[in-house]
C-alpha cells in the first residue's frame, strides 16, 4: 500500500458534537440540508440560509477534534507514501487535529465568498446581520455567501480528486452515509482503479456492497484500531 485517499463525512465529526445530516438528530429547525443547502434556498430566503450557517458556524467553537481526527492526523504526519484526505465536511476539525495533506470538496464553514467581487476570505462572525456581512475586499454589504458548495452546485477540486482517486491503492470511507454524489461514487473509482477498498461506519453506509473490508462502530473507536 502506497497511495491512500479517505474520504470523510458528518459520521466523523459526530463524537465530537456536530450534528450529522440524516441521523435522528438530522434536521435543522425541522430543515432537511438538502432545503436549506441550494442556491435556489438562498434565493429565496437569503436570511433563513445564513442563519443555518451562522448556527453551524458558532458550534463548531464550541466542540474540539476527536480521536478519528487526531488518529487521521497522526496516519498523515507519518505516512511516507501519498495519502489524501477528502472530506465532505465544512467543519476546521480535520486541521484542528493536525492534518495537512487535506482537501474540503464542499467547502468550509470558516469561509466566506463575496458574489460582488468573487474573493475568498476568511470568516467566523455571523453573515444574516447585514451590517456585518460586509465584503473585506471590495468592501459591499450583503454580498458575502458561505464558501459551501450546495446542492446543484460543482464540489471544489475534482480533477485533484479524480487524479488521486486513479492511483490510489487504498481507499477508505470513513462516517458517511453514501446518500451524496460525486462523493459516494469515489468508492467505485477507486475499486476500478485496483484500490483495497474499507468503510468505517456506524452502520452499513448506501454503498457498502463496493467495500472489500467494512467496520462498524463509532469512528473515535475504529478508526485509531484501523491507523494503528
Ligand atoms: C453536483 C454542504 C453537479 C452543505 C453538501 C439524483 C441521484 C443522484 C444524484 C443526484 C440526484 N439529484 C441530484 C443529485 C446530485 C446531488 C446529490 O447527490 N443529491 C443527493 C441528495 C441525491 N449532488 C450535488 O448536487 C453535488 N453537486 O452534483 O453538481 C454539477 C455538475 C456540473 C456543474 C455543476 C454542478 C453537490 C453535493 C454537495 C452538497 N453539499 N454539503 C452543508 O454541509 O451544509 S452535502 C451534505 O451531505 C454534507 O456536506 C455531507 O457531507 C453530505 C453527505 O452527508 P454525510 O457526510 O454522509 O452525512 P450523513 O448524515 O448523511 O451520514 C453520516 C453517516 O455517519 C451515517 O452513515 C452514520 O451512520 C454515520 N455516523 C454517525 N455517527 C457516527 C457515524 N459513523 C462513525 N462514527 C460515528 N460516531
Amino acid at each position: 500500500m502506497r497511495n491512500i485517499v479517505v474520504l470523510t463525512g458528518a459520521g466523523i465529526s459526530a463524537e465530537s458534537g456536530l450534528a450529522t445530516f440524516r441521523g435522528p438528530d438530522g434536521l435543522w429547525e425541522g430543515h432537511r440540508v438538502e432545503d436549506v443547502a441550494t442556491p435556489e434556498a438562498f434565493a429565496r430566503d437569503p436570511g433563513l440560509v445564513q442563519q443555518f450557517y451562522d448556527a453551524r458556524r458558532v458550534r463548531l467553537g464550541e466542540v474540539e477534534p476527536n480521536a478519528a481526527h487526531v488518529a487521521l492526523a497522526r496516519l498523515d504526519s507519518e505516512w511516507p507514501g501519498e495519502l489524501l484526505i477528502i472530506t465532505q465536511n465544512v467543519d476546521d476539525l480535520h486541521e484542528r487535529a493536525g492534518a495537512k495533506r487535506l482537501l474540503h470538496m464542499h467547502g468550509e464553514l470558516a469561509s466566506g465568498w463575496c458574489l460582488a467581487c468573487s474573493s475568498r476570505f476568511p470568516w467566523s462572525g455571523s453573515m444574516a446581520d447585514g451590517a456585518g456581512n460586509q465584503c473585506p475586499r471590495c468592501g459591499l454589504f450583503g454580498q458575502v455567501r458561505p464558501d459551501i458548495v450546495w446542492f446543484g452546485e460543482m464540489p471544489y477540486e475534482m480533477d485533484r480528486i479524480e487524479e488521486a482517486l486513479s492511483h490510489c491503492d487504498l481507499f477508505a470511507s470513513i462516517g458517511t452515509s453514501g446518500a451524496v454524489y460525486p462523493a459516494a461514487g469515489f468508492v467505485q473509482t477507486a475499486r476500478y482503479c485496483g484500490a483495497h477498498t474499507v468503510e468505517i461506519n456506524l452502520e452499513p453506509s448506501q454503498g457498502s456492497l463496493f467495500f472489500d473490508e467494512r467496520r462498524y462502530g463509532p469512528a473515535g473507536e475504529e478508526v485509531p484500531k484501523w491507523v494503528d
